[in-house]
């Protein structure tokens, strides 16, 4: 997979040199590439954003330099990447989201700030490629640059390869649209908490609906919106008990 990613603030992605992004680069699995909006100023102070027509508080990002970005990084000859803009009135970003992304060859992160983006820009863009605004959430950043290492997270672990087991991923929250169940490991007693005996037991049987069960609860006690989203039919009759 193919990333750009553009931003005032390159220095915000200096993580994405480290653990499994890291490797996943060092690999040529992932292909991805940081750039300072302001390569695309021509102004002696490089400047990027404005007063907002209409009046109101802060600036926002002017085009001009936003168009040139996107003009060098999607050229009208090659495929078009899939262009996403983090921002709080984008669509919510889920795992599902994240999967969708996963598959795509060519991601473009635009990275706002302040008030955001003149619209011209994403209304452009949009005549010539896919164009997402994502939100992480209901809550406001100062900008897009800490959601793209989210979204960049979430979806290069997706991506072939990546994961040394996969098997992770089928069995990892937000799978089954259950949360996990909690997990243990050695000591069997630590300070005076014990590891289930059920998880002890060997009785494979056992401890998979104790884990079924558990991840029930959970998501009931945690996620009451998860549960009423579940599909009836992948509820069986132990699971309506629990
Ligand atoms: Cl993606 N951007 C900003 N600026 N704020 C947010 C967000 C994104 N998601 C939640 N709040």
């Amino acid at each position: 997979m193919r990333v750009d990613i553009v931003s005032i603030f390159p220095e915000y992605f200096a993580p994405l040199e480290l653990s499994l992004i890291g490797k996943a680069r060092a690999t040529g699995t992932l292909r991805l590439a940081v750039h300072d909006l302001r390569t695309w100023t021509h102004d002696v102070h490089r400047t990027v954003d404005d007063t907002p027509y209409g009046g109101g508080p802060g600036m926002v990002m002017r085009p001009e330099p936003w168009g040139e970005a996107l003009d060098a990084l999607a050229p009208a000859e090659a495929p078009p990447p899939r262009l996403l803009v983090p921002s709080p009135v984008g669509v919510r970003f889920t795992q599902a989201l994240a999967h969708e992304l996963a598959a795509e060859p060519h991601l473009l992160f635009a990275c706002g700030r302040y008030e955001g983006i003149d619209q011209r820009v994403l209304d452009h863009a949009a005549t010539r490629m896919r164009v997402t605004e994502v939100s992480l959430g209901d809550y406001v950043l100062f900008g897009g640059e800490v959601a793209v290492l989210v979204i960049l997270e979430a979806v290069t672990r997706l991506l072939p390869g990546v994961l040394g087991n996969a098997g992770s991923l089928d069995e990892e929250s937000h799978a089954h649209g259950l949360l996990e169940a909690p997990m243990y490991t050695k000591p069997a007693t630590w300070r005076g908490h014990e590891v289930p005996e059920v998880l002890r037991s060997g009785d494979h049987g056992r401890i998979a609906r104790w884990r079924r069960d558990e991840s029930l609860l959970r998501t009931a006690a945690r996620r009451p919106d998860m549960i009423a989203a579940l599909p009836p039919e992948s509820l069986d009759k132990r699971d309506r008990a629990t």
